[in-house]
């Protein structure tokens, strides 16, 4: 049995994480029987969520959880796809792991409003007299990050700017396909939704949020793919509430 660990429910979304809903729906995408566990980060061998243990072993990192699955279950998450498909897939998702994910983290983590109704609150079991500590140093961390991710060196407008760049990108690639690479769900689809699904979330208000609600198959896609791979989850669909 797999144990899939992650910080579970919250933000308006069934995971908070985008990398642990890659994994999660990926774990769906190849039909294999997994429990969900939560977690925090210093509990993962690489430091971050999401990892997995199956049957023992343990595998941390989205990808590598990926090709973990790839490799022991034969199931071929890209199956259809020519090379060239393949080789357009990996540089999309590379392109909202190192991009579009750090746009997702401004908007989370160093807009005060969103960090204070959102993030912070992973400190409330904290004893008081740390509490208020302790969230100010995650979250000088994670502004840190963002600035070295490149994209916080043009906060706070122009990071904004870049990230709608590639929101573009996708929405071209999407196209009226049901999928990113065509009829069919592919690894990256996981990728790509668990990222727009943590922008889009009606939870936080941001620029980021605003510019991508503009992207009509974006918001479609991810409504589709809530309903797909997490039809328990009460979410209010985006198309109605625009
Ligand atoms: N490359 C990793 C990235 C995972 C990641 O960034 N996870 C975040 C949560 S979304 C995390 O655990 N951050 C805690 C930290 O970096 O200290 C993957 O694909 O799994």
């Amino acid at each position: 049995m797999i144990t899939l660990y992650g910080f579970g429910q919250g933000f308006g979304l069934p995971e908070i994480s985008p990398f642990v809903t890659k994994t999660e729906v990926q774990l769906k995408m190849a039909g294999l029987a997994y429990r969900k566990q939560r977690a925090m980060p210093p509990a993962s061998p690489k430091g971050q969520l999401p990892y997995i243990d199956d049957d023992g072993q343990s595998t941390a990192d989205s990808t590598f959880i990926r090709a973990h699955i790839e490799r022991k279950y034969g199931f071929d998450f890209d199956a259809g796809l020519d090379r060239p498909a393949r080789a357009q897939a990996w540089a999309f998702e590379r392109m909202i792991e190192s991009h579009v994910y750090w746009a997702l983290v401004g908007a989370r983590w160093v807009d005060p409003d969103n960090f204070a109704k959102g993030p912070a609150h992973f400190f409330d079991g904290a004893p008081e007299d740390r509490r208020e500590k302790l969230r100010e140093d995650a979250q000088f961390r994670v502004a840190e990050n963002y600035l070295l991710s490149g994209l916080g060196r043009h906060a706070p407008d122009d990071d904004v700017e870049l990230a709608v760049r590639s929101l573009l990108a996708l929405s071209v690639q999407l196209g009226d396909k049901p999928y990113l690479m065509g009829e069919k769900p592919c690894g990256t689809d996981a990728t790509a939704f668990g990222a727009l699904a943590g922008i889009l979330t009606p939870f936080f208000e941001s620029p980021l949020r605003q510019r991508a609600e503009q992207f009509a198959n974006l918001t479609a896609y991810v409504d589709r793919l809530m309903l797909q791979y997490y039809p328990e989850f009460a979410w209010a669909p985006l198309q109605q509430a625009a």
